[in-house]
């Protein structure tokens, strides 16, 4: 079965409006496997799993004190940990469409998740660019280089890249299960939408279940038995969890399990937040069981990430306490200060990554792309433009001791959040350059010696602030990055 184009527009059809049974999903996927290209039954599995708007110190191991999180701790222990990954971008849908190309989000013009494209404020001192809304066909999606080169390619999720001709079944995905135009359920409890409320929001792919069923261990489900139906072909499982973006909400009998470990003096103090923490995890941990139980583990890289920074927001469900807390690192998603951009990212490739590795070097999600394509051995039959933006980070993989290699990382928020105004922002080396587009000013941090960016060194430093602007505004023109304009009904009042 090949992905063309009419094909696309095939199958996104079909994905409008229903949900496809998962004997359907499976029949499908077998109908697949008879046909293309030669199995590549020595190539490794590859599992992406990411999480939504999971923070840098969520997981024990970055440091996290409530919440509990022994299964990726294991993970950890078991491959290579990064201090400073980062996300494309500090929200969901130009992380995601990074990972899917390889190209950093400001070449996209993809800057901002579907719905907030579609009405961005009139009443700010900026008026935001207009950005894409769906994921172009013009590049090779991760899902189109590895179905090409014979694996089973399954995604599972969240997709929040585009409308009905863009879902995954358009993208190189053999089966979607979960993944929409949507960036949250309505709820995290079966049926996963709240019907009469004249709510739109639904997760297709799920047939059945149960009252106080749990999305992320529906998801889980769904996963595992795709993984089943892929025997005898290498699997890509690009497992994108729901889970832990708002709605916050979790089984009860974790939330009082956490209610009852609260101290005033911990860092984080969201119940709520901790058990869906806890229940990510425990899903993490059946899959990696799973992989164990079917000896698939040794052929098999697990990758875990998160699209964005923690939410530092309070939810609707718990309006006077914020969702999490990225410290040490300053503010959450939507920022371009760390903790709005850096996210945990842990590999585990048996046989390559020695176990129990804390790697330090700064990486970005824009590099999976190059990295999981290496790692399959796929010639990255690639258009220039996907080469620019991202390294394959496989050598520092399976060499402690090798480097990436000098190189700028760049991020470009021309909108508005709660947390933050349109800005870019550059790192080089320890330094790290904001560009605040409101004010026309510049914050200068250096992030080894203040990784909470609280002192402010542009003053202090004019010079180095200079060449980083320099350099920044000359990357914004090299990618054809977006810039917010003027709002004259805001001077205006104004004046
Ligand atoms: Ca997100």
């Amino acid at each position: 079965m090949q992905f063309t184009s009419s094909r696309r527009r095939c199958v996104a059809h079909q994905a409008v409006g229903h949900c496809r049974s998962f004997i359907s999903a499976l029949a499908l996927l077998g109908s697949c496997l008879l046909v293309g290209q030669a199995a590549a039954l020595d190539r490794p599995n590859i599992v992406l799993i990411v999480a939504d708007d999971l923070g840098w110190s969520d997981l024990a191991c970055y440091g996290a004190d409530l919440h509990e999180t022994p299964h990726l701790d294991r993970l950890a222990l078991a491959g290579v940990r990064f201090s400073e990954g980062y996300a494309a971008a500090p929200v969901c849908t130009p992380t995601r469409a990074a990972l899917m190309t390889g190209k950093h989000p400001a070449r996209l013009h993809m800057t901002i998740w579907r719905e907030a494209a579609a009405e961005p404020p009139r009443d700010r001192a900026l008026l935001p660019p207009v950005v894409e809304r769906d994921l172009s066909y013009a590049d090779r999606t991760l899902a189109e280089i590895l179905h090409d080169a014979g694996y089973a390619t399954l995604h599972v999720g969240k997709w929040h890249l585009g409308g009905p001709e863009h879902f995954p079944e358009a993208h190189g995905f053999d089966i979607n299960i979960g993944g929409n135009i949507w960036g949250a359920p309505a709820t995290h409890f079966f049926p996963y939408r709240v019907p009469g409320n004249r709510e739109r929001r639904y997760v297709p792919g799920l047939v059945g279940g149960k009252p106080g069923e749990y999305l992320a261990d529906r998801l889980t489900e769904e996963a595992l038995r795709l993984m089943d139906a892929a025997e005898g072909r290498p699997f890509f499982l690009n497992l994108w969890h729901y889970s832990v973006h708002t709605p916050t909400e979790a089984p009860q009998a974790e939330v009082e399990h956490f209610r009852g470990k609260l101290r005033p003096e911990l860092r984080h103090q969201n119940a709520t937040y901790a058990a869906m923490v806890k229940n990510l995890d425990a899903n993490v941990g059946r899959l990696l069981r799973y992989l164990d139980e079917k000896n698939l583990a040794a052929n098999t890289i697990v990758i875990f990430t998160s699209d964005n920074g923690g939410y530092t927001v309070p939810s609707r469900q718990l309006p006077n306490l914020p969702v999490t807390n990225n410290a040490p690192l300053k503010s959450g998603k939507g920022s371009l200060y760390e903790g709005g951009i850096r996210v945990p990212l842990i590999v585990r490739w048996p046989g390559h990554t020695a176990a129990g590795r804390v790697c330090d070097q700064a990486v970005t999600s824009t590099d999976l792309y190059r990295t999981i394509a290496e790692v399959a051995g796929t010639p990255p039959d690639l258009n220039d433009a996907q080469l620019q933006d991202g390294l394959s980070i496989a050598q520092i993989l399976k060499n402690e001791s090798a480097r990436l290699g000098e190189r700028d990382l760049f991020w470009h928020y021309p909108h508005y959040y709660p947390t933050t105004t349109p800005c870019t922002a550059i790192r080089q080396g320890s330094w790290k350059l904001i560009d605040y587009h409101e004010t026309d000013s510049r914050e200068l941090y250096n992030l080894r010696e203040d990784p909470g960016e609280e002192h402010d060194l542009a003053s202090a430093n004019p010079e180095k602030t200079a060449t980083l602007y320099a350099r920044l505004k000359r990357w914004r023109e090299d990618v054809g990055a977006q810039m917010p304009t003027k709002n004259p009904l805001v001077q205006n009042d104004q004046q």
